[in-house]
């Protein structure tokens, strides 16, 4: 799967882009099937520490990780080839890590604030895979808004909040709704289609009205060459879940081989190896 020129063009002008993928169905079903199997109540929960996790338990207290993340339903999307090759293309390095995957499964109620996530440009993928609608909590953007300055976006979103009579900066992953902007886009998606992102575009998400938390797996690769390393895969991944990888899905994992963790990723890995680790559910 590889964008045309236009698709490449238009995902480079707007700063995103809507794949339909056919394959993705079983593997949804799989990923829902998985949550099925894992989903606490909130007091089995523990505390939400990071506030990303309505009805999956946090594998550790305050870690960001719960068992599903990167387990093989999902890694089987994470690591799907047309995916890898798509992302090959769009890094142009054929070389790319796959730095890390994750899933927001966000609280009734809640919302996610206008922001951006890194000023450099690079490529996420969204995969709602309990469907993303403006009901229950879908993206929304602006497009075009991975160009230009924070300080002049800043300018925009503050002008808003003030007219629209929000005070301060809405909390992500609370009970707090943000402003409307000029020119944003609702991105209501379809469990079969995910959204390609630039990772400096500006994002929030409407509120989920329910009735249950809205789940979003999503997931970054990183061109070869780039100091932002999260995890040694071999260390996280189970030997059982290694063996269903194919080696083609096993590539981008740069599994035995020599490279440096990112500095702003040591604490989470001297806090967290052998203690988070993702197997086949
Ligand atoms: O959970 C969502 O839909 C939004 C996630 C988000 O803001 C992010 O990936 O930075």
């Amino acid at each position: 799967m590889l964008f045309t020129t236009e698709q490449l063009d238009l995902y480079r002008r707007d700063g995103y882009a809507i794949i339909t993928c056919p394959w993705l169905e079983p593997l949804t079903r799989d990923c829902l099937a998985a949550v099925a199997k894992v989903e606490v109540t909130p007091d089995q929960r523990g505390k939400d520490g990071m506030g990303n996790h309505a009805r999956l338990k946090p594998q550790m207290p305050e870690s960001y990780w719960s068992q599903l993340d990167h387990s093989l339903p999902f890694l089987r999307v994470i690591l799907h080839d047309e995916i890898v090759e798509l992302l090959r293309q769009v890094n142009a390095d054929d070389d790319i890590y796959m730095r890390n995957g994750g899933i927001n499964d966000m609280a009734v109620g809640h919302a996610v604030a206008w922001h951006r996530d890194y000023d450099w440009d690079r490529t996420e993928v969204m995969h709602y895979f309990t469907g993303g609608r403006i009901a229950n909590g879908c993206l929304r953007v602006v497009p075009g808004s991975h160009r230009g300055t924070r300080d002049q976006w800043k300018v925009v979103i503050d002008k808003a909040r003030q007219e629209q009579g929000i005070k301060g900066e809405p909390r992500s992953f609370a009970a707090e709704v943000d402003a409307v902007l000029p020119g944003e886009v609702s991105l209501e998606v379809e469990p079969n289609q995910l959204i390609v992102r630039s990772t400096a575009i500006y994002h929030a998400t409407h509120t989920n009205l329910g009735p249950r938390s809205r789940m979003m797996s999503h997931f970054v690769y990183r061109e070869h060459e780039a100091d932002d390393h999260r995890f040694r895969w071999e260390n996280y991944l189970t030997p059982v879940l290694l063996d269903a990888l194919t080696p083609k899905q096993k590539r981008p994992l740069w599994l035995g081989r020599e490279f440096e963790i990112a500095e702003k990723f040591k604490p989470e890995r001297a806090r967290e190896d052998g203690k988070v680790s993702w197997s086949v559910i």
